[in-house]
């Protein structure tokens, strides 16, 4: 390069970057002896004076505008901070909420209610595919609601929950004798309404609600990490065995930290059929998973209709539901001695119960003590029951 060369690139190239391999060579002409360095530094000097000056109007606009920028930025940052602090205490009041269930010995799971159309898709699913015998289907499945409830139409979450239940046995009195009777845990109701108080009392504080969901609840549990299933399709949950009533609600409390996992077997199922082996009218059976519900002695003896003839009398062993598939199991080791005894009918009340007297007109302490078991839905199904037990007993 010579000083000509030089000259024209100072004027060229005026306050910006060289390309590299010019600026090698600019660098070694003027590192020799080089009568264009005075023009060089003139024209570094010119480039020194420009940068300061365009320094010195890009602080003159930032003073004036400093407070509107900053005004946005600490909006923005203001916000972030108020988001994750929301987060935070929507996560702390999701920890709360788990431990205040379990004070109560109740065990809880949240998840969002974005996962309502994968429940609803499931059963549908099934559906579509023939699993589900026709009536089983009407009677209980199609009872389902995947939507949010019309009180709460922009609930948020699912909260599940699985409360522990005995057995419950009750006394009645035939023909001068007293027949103890079970009625498997599960077939009382006011859990329900205990637990809604609990988690109403938490949230509403709030300012969350909840509301009661029908839905198909060990599906939800077991997809939620609450439990999960057996090989006889019931719910396990730790520490309960299958021996606790399954919930769920709605709520407008938003779901922060959401749980949704794949459905899960026992590990213990892997080497047992104890339950399978138990049932005694084939519903539990190894050509699939799934129940062949249609034959499960609760189906039969829950429903309005007559025993089928291939049912053997000598199964029944509860008022209602069944219990053989949970008695063999051993995850429900120590459970199953767990019995309260909640009433006691009198000669007269198991006579007016056989001869199915309108419930409307049995003595108000007949109605109270049906009441009080949740049975009034049962009503009229117990003659038919009570007569199978009795006279296996008799
Ligand atoms: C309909 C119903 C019945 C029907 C049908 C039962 C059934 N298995 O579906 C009948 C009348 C027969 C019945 C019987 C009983 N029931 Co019931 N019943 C219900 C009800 C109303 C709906 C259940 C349901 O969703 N069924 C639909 C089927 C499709 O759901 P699922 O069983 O979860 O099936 C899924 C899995 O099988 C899975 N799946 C399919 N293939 C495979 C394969 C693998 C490897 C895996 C992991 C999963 C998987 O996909 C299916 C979903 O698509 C619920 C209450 C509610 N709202 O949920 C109570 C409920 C399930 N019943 C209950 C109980 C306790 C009983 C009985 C023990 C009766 C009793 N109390 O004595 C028996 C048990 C029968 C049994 N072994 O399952 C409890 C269960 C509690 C618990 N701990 O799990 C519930 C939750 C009531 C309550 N509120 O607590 N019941
Ligand atoms: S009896 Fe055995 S196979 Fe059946 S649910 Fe219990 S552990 Fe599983
Ligand atoms: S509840 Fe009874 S009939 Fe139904 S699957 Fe279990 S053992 Fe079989």
């Amino acid at each position: 390069m010579n000083c000509k060369e030089a000259k024209s690139l100072f004027s060229e190239f005026f306050g910006q970057e060289l390309p590299q391999e010019i600026s090698q060579s600019l660098e070694e002409h003027l590192a020799g002896y080089s009568p264009c360095k005075k023009e060089y530094n003139l024209a570094s000097q010119k480039l020194k004076l420009f940068r300061d000056f365009c320094h010195l109007i890009y602080t003159i606009i930032q003073m004036l505008f400093y407070p509107r920028i900053q005004g946005k930025k600490s909006h923005e940052f203001f916000c972030v901070k108020e988001f994750s602090k929301r987060n935070q205490e929507r996560r702390n009041m999701q920890k709360k909420l788990s431990s205040e269930l379990e004070k109560h010995g109740v065990k809880g799971q949240i998840v969002s209610t974005h996962h309502l159309v994968h429940l609803e898709d499931e059963i549908e699913e099934k559906h579509r595919q023939g699993f589900f015998h026709t009536e089983l289907y009407k009677e209980y499945l199609l009872e389902f609601k995947f939507k949010s409830p019309e009180r709460m139409p922009d609930a948020q979450s699912l909260i599940v929950v699985a409360y522990p239940q005995p057995q419950i046995r009750i006394i009645l009195n035939w023909k001068g004798k007293s027949y103890p009777v079970i009625i498997p845990p599960t077939y009382l109701y006011t859990p329900d309404r205990q637990v809604e108080k609990i988690l109403s009392r938490l949230l509403s504080p709030q300012g969350y609600y909840v509301a009661k969901a029908t839905l198909p609840l060990k599906l939800l549990a077991v997809k939620s990490g609450l439990g999960s299933y057996g090989k006889n399709n019931i719910c396990y949950v730790p520490g309960m065995g299958s021996f606790h009533r399954l919930m769920a609600f709605y709520s407008d409390f938003p779901c922060s930290e959401d749980n949704w996992v794949e459905e899960r077997v026992m590990e213990s199922c892997k080497k047992c059929i104890a339950c399978q082996r138990s049932c005694p009218t084939g519903a539990i059976t190894s050509e699939r998973f799934l129940l062949r519900a249609e034959r499960c002695l609760t189906f039969l003896n829950e429903g309005p209709r007559d025993f089928p003839s291939w049912v053997d009398p000598a199964w029944h062993h509860c008022l209602v539901g069944c219990l053989y598939c949970q008695k063999v199991c051993i995850r429900n080791n120590g459970l199953f001695g767990w019995i309260e005894e909640k009433a006691k009918f009198s000669e007269q009340e198991t006579k007016f119960i056989l001869e199915n007297r309108p419930f409307e007109l049995l003595p108000s302490k007949t109605q109270k003590k049906l009441s009080r078991l949740d049975l009034v839905e049962y009503y009229k199904i117990l003659p038919r029951n009570l007569r199978v037990l009795f006279d296996a007993k008799l």
